[in-house]
């Protein structure tokens, strides 16, 4: 790891900073300044920058090291770049689903994004009952746009080959690696999990035809270098916003927090949503693409399915009223489906302006099969790693024990499930949609039975 020494921001220092960017003084006056803390991610520190009559702006840096554990664990704050690197392609491919860019300051490893104080994590109304129509979809949209945009679809094929090259993003691929696809399925000192699932965990490590795929989608990790991925897509990386700008349920969190910790989730009064109809609609907006790397196409959209997967989970189990924990089990299950759905419309729409008219359209319906299969795969590595491996999430870990060992147990049965073939023994899988309605059956049926 090297990297210049460099001033860590603080609510005291910022002013001073803000003095230093004059191309964010449209945003915010240094000189009227409040500044808010928000991060509570696992890595970074976040702080929302306001003066009066202003927009704001939310500044994200990079510390030196991993935040949920200390400086004993290292990291190399470069990471930064890999983030601008995302939103400077974001901003042209995907500009609505992600927070306004002001740029890259390399000398402080800090980003200046959109104010999103207004917008709700979308882990967070999650977990107070509150689905979130629309804001899948979206989500499935901008994966869309970004594989299109970085990948052999929309960039020729030299231009592809030097992003290949300039996007490594070694060390933080390394931690997914990790985390989500080796150590959840082995012992390792950073596992933790209730003794009541010693069982089920000891069976999943067992059995050889899972483990196989996982072993698969992390050779896929490893090796294949498709498009410019986000790399840590969860639900608490998504901002979401009641269209019509009326705001309800969960926190008010800015920019940058990303659910990964229980603690400020846990006492939320539940929150009400606005009747269907006008405004019923929620926007999102991506963020925090760190992690961001060529690699796998599906990994983003598995990644968001299995943390869906992970909040259907949490409302399966939780007592938020029967028809109201009905309907939100219901929305996350279909949410499951759609991310999908979009995912893969988005993509068929925008085939007609790849770069190489080479590759037919039979070539597509190939290579969206195998994504839709990776996905589900990739989906279940996430529910594994969330119970067993290192970082947890809030939507299980708020829950009282028993009420969370059921839920984890049953999730944990659902990920082993998420192979070709065993998704194939619910039925039809010979089309993308199929095969990703196959692994949403199986959680409602396993799901509906758990409460
Ligand atoms: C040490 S970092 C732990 C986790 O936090 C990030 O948000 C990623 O999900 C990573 O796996
Ligand atoms: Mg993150």
């Amino acid at each position: 790891m090297s990297y210049e020494s460099y001033e860590l921001l603080t609510p005291d220092n910022l002013s001073d900073y803000l003095k230093s960017q004059p191309h964010l003084h449209g945003s915010v006056d240094p000189l009227r300044l409040s500044v808010r803390e928000v991060g509570d991610g696992n890595l970074n520190l976040v702080f929302i920058c306001e003066s009066p009559g202003m927009p704001g702006l939310c500044i994200k840096q990079s510390l030196p090291y991993v935040r949920m554990v200390g400086p004993e664990w290292p990291l190399s704050p470069e990471r930064a770049c890999a983030e601008a690197r995302s939103y400077q392609v974001a901003s042209e491919a995907a500009p609505t689903l992600v927070p306004r860019y002001f740029g890259f300051d390399a000398r402080r490893y800090a980003l200046a994004l959109e104010n999103l104080s207004g917008w709700t994590v979308l882990r967070s109304l999650l977990n107070s009952g509150v689905p979130a129509p629309g804001a899948e979809s979206d989500a499935g949209a901008y994966s869309a746009r970004m594989v299109f945009a970085t990948s052999f679809m929309g960039l020729p094929s030299e231009a592809l080959r030097q992003q290949v090259c300039s996007s490594a993003n070694a060390e933080l691929c390394g931690i997914t690696e990790q985390l989500v696809l080796t150590e959840p399925f082995v012992d390792h000192p950073r596992n933790s999990f209730s003794p009541g699932l010693a069982r089920v965990v000891g069976d999943l490590r067992r059995d050889r035809h899972y483990i196989a795929n996982v072993q698969r989608l992390k050779h896929h990790f490893l090796t294949a270098s498709e498009a410019l991925v986000h790399g840590d897509l969860h639900t608490g990386s998504i901002m979401v916003r009641q269209s019509g700008g009326r705001q309800v349920g969960g926190d008010q969190g800015g920019a940058g927090t990303a659910g990964g910790g229980p603690s400020r989730h846990a006492a939320q009064a539940p929150a009400t949503p606005l009747p269907d109809g006008e405004g019923s609609r929620w926007a999102a907006k991506v963020f925090d693409p760190e992690f961001c790397f060529y690699g796998p196409a599906a990994l983003d959209v598995g990644m968001l399915m299995g943390n869906l997967a992970l909040a259907a989970g949490r409302a399966a189990v939780c007592d938020l009223g029967t028809q109201r924990s009905g309907d939100t089990l219901a929305w996350l299950l279909g949410a499951v489906e759609r991310v999908w759905v979009s995912f893969e419309a988005e993509l068929r729409a925008l085939w007609p302006a790849r770069t190489d008219t080479s590759f037919g359209d039979d070539f597509l319906e190939a290579w969206l099969l195998r994504a839709s299969e990776d996905a589900c795969g990739y989906a279940g590595c996430e529910i594994v790693r969330r119970i067993v491996g290192l970082a947890k999430v809030s939507d299980l870990e708020t829950l009282d024990e028993g009420a969370r060992v059921r839920a984890q147990s049953t999730l944990l049965s659902a990920a082993r499930r998420t192979t070709p073939s065993r998704l194939a023994e619910g039925g039809v899988t010979d089309e993308p949609a199929a095969v990703v309605r196959a692994f949403a059956d199986l959680l409602r049926s396993e799901l509906r039975q758990v409460g």
